[in-house]
């Protein structure tokens, strides 16, 4: 008998207990652990009846994904939830924590399933740029029909418990804590009842209510618009039908042709790294395991603006009181008024309740003085980007805070060392950058000081993970990772644009890669007077800021969505873009004015010169340290600025293009285009060299 998978009997229940930490994945070992489990409990003639329950945190959470692209050991987890299906005695599932993917597969293959109220259950393989692959395409269709099966399997949904009764996924929902005692009960009833073994693959009311109806064109219309360029949802839509429209068994195998189908695609890769990279981000190199934390029970936030509003938001959320200071009442007023508009729209679309919105409102508190910080354990600082006046601010925070709170800035470009050179406890100051708007963007990229401490480090990294953020820690530089590279992009969108292209077409080779917007949607949604206001700043200085035909849009008034017009035009409350002919005029006279002559530029140098050129950028940065692993970049661009993660980040992204075929291209817009942005990453030439990829190290 397998160690992870044991047998045993309760009177007259067997018992199948599944027992592989972390979360009781598919191995191959606790595959044939099922099945010999199983076989164990059909011979064992004083049990009436099986139960299939999980140790630890967790119901099985889905096949282990750690060995997808590797060769498939037997059996197979369809095999095997076909054995559990056909077991003559009936089988109870007994569900906690998440039944996910194939966790939920098997547990369609048992004939009964009972979950805890705290349960919730799913198919995300599409999150994995997969479908269900052991059945469930399926058999959920058969419990939950054509609409609802659709909506979990397009998009990866985890349905509480209680509503997963509703669907009529699982058949009771225990109020209990303890997940075997809900099964035995359950079990028992079914002995003593003398329920019968009931297969799912035998229902058919669903099915035939459903058959012929256009759903599945309804979904794919709606696919086109949601999950535009990506495989597997598609495909999912696919399987499913197939429910509708084939034999139990011959669905079965269709589901296995379309599941084969995505597994070879290069998005399941891109999605299951994106996975990976994710949780891996999280474990920071170089910072042991055991680095004490300090708790973060209350927080401050310097500004109620847009970023410190949306900061508060995110504490508030899972219970951590906030007190947000800002110099004048009228600015305090109307950032918590936004802050309660925000709840407000969510209780609206029924993401949270009355009472959970009060709750939160109440954690929130308005004040006018920074002495109300002096027993907060963490700051962060939100106030507008100015160095003299973040300066100003750490040093009033080192008089006022208490030892042991952490002094974090949002600055999303400036030097955290100069920041916490203002203050007697460098160690204690970092950077939180957190992106707009903060409280829905799941990024969250720590700074590191050069005199940060250990704890601290871990502290913030903590933190991220408390209020349902992905944290990155990187080193100081100007505009960290995201922000320094997303700037060597923008020099070079604008470039083309002064060349001869489009300011749409830039943008829909960039939308048509899987990005949410372009660069210059992207200006528009930000404000075209956030840059303008830099580069003015900077004139008056002194420095050389070349003109743009974007500062003649900021000069006009054009100052993006806010205005309904920036490099687009926009509708009465439409966020769409529109391409507007005036602007095309604006960009022509620039270009006669500064006597550039206008040339056509292909999609295929939009794509280069946008991305190679933030490749060739993210190279340095490693090269320099601020990033440790390439994997840190790639979680900085998902989920800071919408990154596809099917095509995993644009590290990965850039190894399966091949950094040859890069170094190649950043070499000739060196001498083409010429500018410190395209002089090639000693990295990136020892990468070609020694025939490595980022991903390496
Ligand atoms: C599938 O089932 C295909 C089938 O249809 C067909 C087959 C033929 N495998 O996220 P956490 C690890 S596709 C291996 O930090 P949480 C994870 O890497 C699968 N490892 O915890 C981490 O490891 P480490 C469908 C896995 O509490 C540790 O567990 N299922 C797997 O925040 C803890 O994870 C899914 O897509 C796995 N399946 O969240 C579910 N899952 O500690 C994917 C997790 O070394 N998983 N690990 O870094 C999740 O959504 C979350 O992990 C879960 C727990 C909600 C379960």
């Amino acid at each position: 008998m397998s160690e992870v998978v044991t047998y045993s009997r309760e009177g007259n229940i067997g018992v199948i207990t599944v027992d592989y930490p972390p979360v009781n994945a598919l191995s191959h070992a606790v595959r044939s652990g099922l099945i010999a489990a199983l076989e164990q409990g059909q011979k064992d003639s004083d049990a009436k009846a099986l139960l299939l329950v999980c140790a630890g945190r967790t119901f099985i959470a889905g096949a282990d994904i750690r060995e997808f692209g590797k060769p498939m050991q037997e059996p197979g987890l369809a095999s095997v939830v076909e054995r559990y299906e056909n077991s003559g005695k009936p089988l109870v599932a007994a569900v906690h924590g998440t039944a996910l993917g194939g966790g939920l597969e098997t547990a369609l293959g048992c004939h009964y399933r009972v979950a805890l109220s705290s349960a919730k259950v799913g198919l995300p393989e599409v999150k994995l740029g997969l479908l269900p692959g052991a059945g469930g395409t399926q058999r959920l269709p058969r419990l939950a029909g054509a609409q609802k099966a659709l909506e979990m399997i397009t998009t990866g949904q985890f349905v509480p418990a209680k509503d997963a009764l509703g669907f009529g996924i699982v058949d009771a929902v225990d109020e209990g804590k303890d997940v075997k005692a809900a099964g035995m009960t359950f079990a028992q009833k079914v002995v003593d009842e003398g329920m019968p073994v009931r297969r799912v693959r035998d229902l058919t009311d669903k099915i035939a209510a459903d058959k012929g109806r256009d759903v599945f064109e309804q979904f794919r219309a709606s696919l086109k618009k949601t999950a535009h360029g990506q495989f597997s949802p598609f495909k999912c839509v696919d399987a499913v039908e197939a429910a509708f429209n084939l034999p139990f068994p011959e669905g079965l195998k269709r589901e296995r042709e379309l599941f084969v189908e995505c597994m070879n695609s290069p998005q399941r890769a891109g999605q299951i790294h994106s996975f990976f990279a994710e949780r891996e981000a999280s474990k920071v190199k170089g910072l042991s395991k055991d680095t004490p934390v300090r708790d973060v029970n209350s927080v401050g936030i310097i500004g109620a603006g847009t970023m410190g509003g949306g900061i508060a938001m995110n504490f508030a959320n899972v219970g951590i009181p906030v007190t947000i200071v800002e110099m004048k009442q009228e600015a305090l007023d109307k950032g918590l008024g936004i802050i309660r508009k925000n709840y407000e729209n969510s209780a609206k679309k029924g993401r949270i309740t009355q009472k959970q919105m009060d709750d939160r409102m109440a954690l929130i508190t308005g004040s006018l003085d920074y002495d109300d910080f002096k027993d907060v354990d963490l700051v962060i600082e939100a106030v507008f980007e100015n160095m003299a006046v973040k300066k100003e601010i750490f040093a009033k925070l080192d008089s006022i805070c208490k030892p042991g709170a952490i002094l974090a800035s949002n600055t999303s470009t400036l030097d955290i060392d100069e920041i916490a050179s203002t203050t007697q406890r460098p160690e204690d100051v970092v950077g939180m950058h957190f992106f707009s708007p903060a409280n829905v963007m799941r990024l969250l990229e720590n700074v590191r000081g050069s005199k940060t401490s250990d704890e601290v480090k871990a502290t913030v990294m903590a933190v991220a993970k408390k209020i349902k953020k992905v944290g990155v820690l990187v080193g100081n530089c100007h505009g960290f990772v995201g922000n320094r590279m997303l700037h060597k992009r923008g020099i070079e969108a604008m470039a083309l644009v002064d060349e001869g292209a489009k300011p749409q077409q830039v943008d829909k080779v960039l939308t048509d890669l899987g990005y949410p917007m372009g660069q210059f949607a992207m200006s528009d949604l930000a404000g075209i007077d956030v840059g303008y206001r830099i580069s003015e700043e900077l004139r008056n200085a002194g420095e050389n800021v070349p003109p743009s035909w974007m500062d003649k849009l900021a000069e006009q008034g054009r100052l993006g969505q806010k205005t309904m017009a920036g490099v687009y035009k926009y509708e009465e409350g439409s966020r769409n873009p529109i391409p507007d002919p005036e602007v095309e005029r604006i960009i022509e006279d620039f270009r006669k004015e500064q006597g550039i002559a206008s040339r056509e530029i292909t999609d295929q140098e939009i794509l280069e010169r946008c991305m190679y050129v933030m490749v060739n950028e993210a190279a340095k940065i490693l090269e320099e340290g601020i990033a440790d692993r390439a994997l840190d970049i790639d979680v900085v661009w998902i989920y800071g600025y919408g990154f596809p993660a099917y095509r995993g980040g644009p590290m990965f992204w850039a190894d399966q293009i091949g950094l040859d075929v890069i170094l190649a291209a950043v070499e000739k817009y060196h001498a083409s285009v010429g500018g410190e942005q395209w002089k090639p990453a000693s990295l990136l030439k020892q990468l070609v060299a020694d025939g490595r990829k980022l991903g390496d190290l």
